[in-house]
């Protein structure tokens, strides 16, 4: 089956193919690219929950009628700035900013927050369309901490300045594969994967 993803994100779209890779699902994962690119979606819902639906409705209705198509709205949401950037994250500092500009007003909104105070967490929603209607929805959270500096140049958005608990290095530092084991959208795509709605996503090992 040809499941398309609902992202002009190339960063995000290489993380599921890894993810996808990795799980052996006997699905063909395909790029927004290949309808001609993700169209234009104003993400005005306020939520997490409503921007993805968002994107899952516009990609599907430029989809293939068989085609699944997928969908992923995350941010980072920090305690000492009341869970922000969070839903703004993309545009934290502002429409078309780049994610250096955004890490950048990051660390200067975090310049005042002492230890205790830095701690922050990734959140990953994602919907799944089916041919016919939504098959799920799935969040995944990744707790953790912001640095006062950059640190890394792996991965992409806010990752050189996040240390994930339990490890001592930003997603910056640690490798693709650590990331696809422990990230919010890993943890996201894990439930997609044992959700029994979804039992059509079956991995090639399943099958045999
Ligand atoms: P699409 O809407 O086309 O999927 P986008 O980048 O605009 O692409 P979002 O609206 O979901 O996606 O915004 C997500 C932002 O949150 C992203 O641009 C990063 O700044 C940040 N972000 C999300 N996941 C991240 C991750 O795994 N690592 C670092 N930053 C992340």
């Amino acid at each position: 089956m040809d499941i398309f993803l609902a992202t002009g994100n190339a960063h995000k779209a290489e993380e599921f193919g890894r993810m996808f890779a990795k799980a052996g699902l006997d699905v063909r994962v395909r790029s927004a690219k290949d309808l001609g690119g993700m169209p234009y979606v104003e993400e005005i819902a306020g939520t997490f929950h409503g921007n993805c639906r968002l994107k899952a409705d516009a990609l599907r209705a430029i989809a293939p009628r068989k085609a699944w198509v997928l969908a992923d709205d995350s941010g980072l949401c920090c305690d000492a700035l009341q869970g922000g950037p969070g839903v703004d994250s993309a545009v934290y500092a502002g429409v078309g900013a780049t994610d250096a500009q955004n890490r950048a007003k990051l660390l200067e909104a975090m310049k005042k927050a002492p230890p205790h105070k830095r701690g922050a967490r990734f959140e990953c929603h994602l919907i799944l369309l089916g041919p016919n209607q939504e098959v799920g929805k799935f969040v995944g959270q990744c707790w953790g901490k912001i640095l006062e500096a950059e640190v890394g140049t792996e991965g992409f958005g806010y990752d050189s300045l996040f240390v994930p608990a339990n490890e001592e290095r930003t997603f910056g530092e640690l490798s693709p594969a650590k990331k696809d084991a422990i990230s919010h959208r890993a943890q996201a795509f894990q439930l997609m994967r044992s959700e029994e709605h979804t039992s059509e996503l079956q991995s090639h090992s399943d099958l045999v």
